[in-house]
C-alpha cells in the first residue's frame, strides 16, 4: 500500500479456459516441426498460464507456402468482393459471440482491464472487421483518358502473401488491424503474434476457420522475435510485411525486406506524443484528457501523451489535478471492476520502466507521485508523474511504454510547438483549447499522424493512423490501411484506328 494504491492480486486469480495452444497453418492446429513449446506468462503473477507451439524458421516456412498455394490457386483472391465481404462478416458475428472470452484471453495474457477489452478492444476489432467487409466490394480502378490515343484502366489487386508482426498491447485490436484490410484485398496472410500475448491470436484463427475463410488465406505462427518474425521479414516469398512494434525492430524488419525480395514493409512504431494544455482550457477537462491520454492501458499505448505541456497560467491547478487523479487510481487484477490499471506485460517492461524513473530522478526531475512497484508479485506499477521535466531529459525523449508522465511548464504557442516537435517520433498529438486560431495553427504546425483536439486516443476504424518521421510510414485504419494491400496495375491498348 502506497500511495492510496490498493492491489487485489489475491488468491482468486481467475484464469479463462484455454482452448488453442498450436500454430494455424493450412486450417489445421499443428505442432510445431522441433516440437517445441513456450509457456505464456500471467502478467499478474509472472507464472506460466499455459504452454504454447513454439514456431520457427521452418513452421514460417511452412505457412508461406500455404498461404502462397491459397493466393496463387486457391478461391480467395479470385471470389467477388462481396463474397469475401460476407464471410468475413460472419467471422465478425462469430467474434462477436466469443467476445467475453476474447476478452478473457487478452485480459490474462496482457495484463488489460477485462471490463476494456469488453467495452473497447474486442468492439474495435469487431468494427475494423466490418468495415473492411464493407470496403470488400468496393475495390476498383479508374478508367484514363490517355493522351496518344491510347485507351487505358487500372486495377487494383491484392498485393499477395502478406506477413504481419505484431505487439502484445492490444491483441485483439491488432490482429484484425492488420488481417482485415489484407482480408478485404484478398489478400493471404502469415501473422505472428508477440511472443508475450499468443493466445487471442489463436482463438481468432479457430473462428475465421467456422467463418469459412479457406485453409490456407490466414495462418498464425507463434514464435520470437528474432527467430519466427525474422524469418518473416526475410521471406523471399511474403510480398508484403506490415508490422507494429518498436522503431529499433521496425528498422530491423526494413533491412530484411530490402536485402531479400524488395518486399514493401510498413511500419507503426514508437512514439513520444506530445499534449499541449493551454491557458483558456477547461482545468477538469484538461486533466482527465491528460490523465486519460498517458494512463490507458498502464501506459502502454504507442500514442500515449507522454509529454504534457501546460501553459503557465493554468500549470499549477492542472498539475494538482493530475496528481490527484494518479493517487486516486486503484491498480490491481485486471479481472476485478473497481481497478484502473493492471499489471505491466513482463518482467522486462516492469524493469525497464522502472530503470527510467529512476532515470528520472537521477536527472533532476521532481517525482510528484508514483514511482514504485505495487506488492511484491506481479508487475505493477504506481501511476507516476514527473514535474520540473527538462526537455533534454531521457525520460522526455525516450518512449516508456509505461504508466510515466513528463509535465513541462510553457508561455506561448510558437514555444510549445518547437518543443512539441522536438522529438525524432512523430505519431500522435493533443491540443486542449477553446481558441480555434491555435487549434488550427498547432494542428498544421505539429508533425504526427494523427491531432487530437480537445480529446486523446479518439480512434476509429475509418480514421486512417500512423506516423510521421521515426514513428513509421503507411497506414492503419480506414481505405488507406486497405490501398496498402492492393497495388496498381495499368492495362494500355490503342483504339481502334490510332497510330499505335
Ligand atoms: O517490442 P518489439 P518489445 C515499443 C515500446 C516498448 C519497446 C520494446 O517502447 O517498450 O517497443 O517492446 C517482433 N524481426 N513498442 O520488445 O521487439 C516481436 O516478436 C522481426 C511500441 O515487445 O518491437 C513482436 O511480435 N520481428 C509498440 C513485435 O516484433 C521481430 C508496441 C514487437 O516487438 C524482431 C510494442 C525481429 N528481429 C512495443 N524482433 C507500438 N508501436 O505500439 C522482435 N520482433
Amino acid at each position: 500500500h502506497s500511495n492510496g494504491n490498493s492491489n487485489h492480486t489475491a488468491p482468486s486469480l481467475k484464469i479463462p479456459p484455454i482452448k488453442f495452444t498450436k500454430l494455424f497453418i493450412n486450417g489445421n492446429f499443428v505442432d510445431s516441426i522441433s516440437g517445441k513449446t513456450f509457456g505464456t506468462i500471467d502478467p499478474r503473477t509472472g507464472e506460466v498460464i499455459t504452454k504454447v507451439s513454439l514456431g520457427d524458421a521452418e513452421d514460417i516456412d511452412l505457412a508461406v507456402k500455404a498461404a502462397r498455394h491459397a493466393f496463387d490457386h486457391g478461391p480467395w483472391p479470385r471470389m467477388s468482393g462481396s463474397e469475401r465481404g460476407r464471410i468475413m462478416n460472419k467471422f465478425a458475428d462469430l467474434i462477436e459471440e466469443n467476445a467475453e472470452e476474447l476478452a478473457a484471453l487478452d485480459a490474462v495474457n496482457g495484463g488489460k482491464l477485462f471490463t476494456l477489452c469488453k467495452v473497447i478492444d474486442i468492439p474495435t476489432a469487431l468494427k475494423t472487421l466490418r468495415y473492411n467487409a464493407g470496403a470488400a466490394d468496393k475495390i476498383h480502378g479508374t478508367v484514363l483518358k490517355l493522351s496518344k490515343g491510347l485507351h487505358g484502366y487500372t486495377l487494383r489487386e491484392p498485393i499477395g502473401v502478406v506477413g504481419s508482426i505484431i505487439p502484445w498491447n492490444f491483441p485483439t485490436i491488432m490482429f484484425f488491424m492488420k488481417t482485415a484490410p489484407a482480408l478485404a484485398a484478398g489478400c493471404t496472410i502469415v501473422l505472428k503474434p508477440a511472443e508475450q500475448t499468443p493466445l487471442s491470436a489463436l482463438y481468432c484463427a479457430h473462428l475465421a476457420k467456422l467463418a469459412g475463410v479457406p485453409d490456407g488465406v490466414l495462418n498464425v505462427v507463434n514464435g520470437y522475435g528474432q527467430t519466427a518474425g525474422a524469418a518473416i521479414s526475410s521471406h523471399m516469398d511474403i510480398d508484403k510485411v506490415t508490422f507494429t512494434g518498436s522503431t529499433e525492430v521496425g528498422r530491423k524488419i526494413m533491412t530484411a525486406a530490402a536485402a531479400s525480395n524488395l518486399k514493401p514493409v510498413s511500419l507503426e512504431l514508437g512514439g513520444k506524443s506530445p499534449l499541449l494544455i493551454f491557458d483558456d482550457a477547461d482545468i477538469d477537462q484538461a486533466a482527465d484528457i491528460a490523465f486519460r491520454g498517458m494512463f490507458f492501458n498502464k501506459g502502454e499505448v504507442c500514442v500515449a501523451s507522454s509529454r504534457v505541456y501546460v501553459q503557465e497560467g493554468i500549470y499549477e491547478k492542472v498539475e494538482k489535478k493530475l496528481v490527484e487523479k494518479a493517487k486516486a487510481t486503484v491498480v490491481g487484477d485486471p479481472f476485478d471492476p473497481k481497478v484502473h490499471q493492471g499489471p505491466q506485460i513482463n518482467k522486462a517492461q516492469f524493469e525497464r520502466i522502472l530503470s527510467y524513473i529512476e532515470h528520472g530522478k537521477r536527472e533532476g526531475a521532481t517525482l510528484l507521485t508514483g514511482g514504485k512497484r505495487v506488492g511484491e508479485k506481479g508487475y505493477y506499477i504506481e501511476p507516476t508523474i514527473f514535474a520540473d521535466v527538462k526537455d533534454d531529459m531521457i525520460i522526455v525523449k525516450e518512449e516508456i511504454f509505461g504508466p510515466v508522465m513528463s509535465l513541462m511548464k510553457f508561455k506561448t504557442m510558437e514555444e510549445a510547438i518547437k518543443r512539441a516537435n522536438n522529438t525524432t517520433y512523430g505519431l500522435a498529438a493533443g491540443i486542449v483549447t477553446k481558441n480555434l486560431n491555435v487549434a488550427n495553427t498547432v494542428s498544421r504546425s505539429i508533425r504526427a499522424g494523427i491531432i487530437w483536439i480537445n480529446c486523446y486516443t479518439a480512434f476509429d476504424v475509418d480514421c486512417p493512423y500512423g506516423g510521421y518521421k521515426m514513428s513509421g510510414f503507411g497506414r492503419d485504419y480506414g481505405l488507406d490501411a486497405l490501398n496498402q494491400y492492393l497495388q496498381v496495375k495499368s492495362v494500355v491498348t490503342p483504339i481502334i484506328d490510332s497510330p499505335w
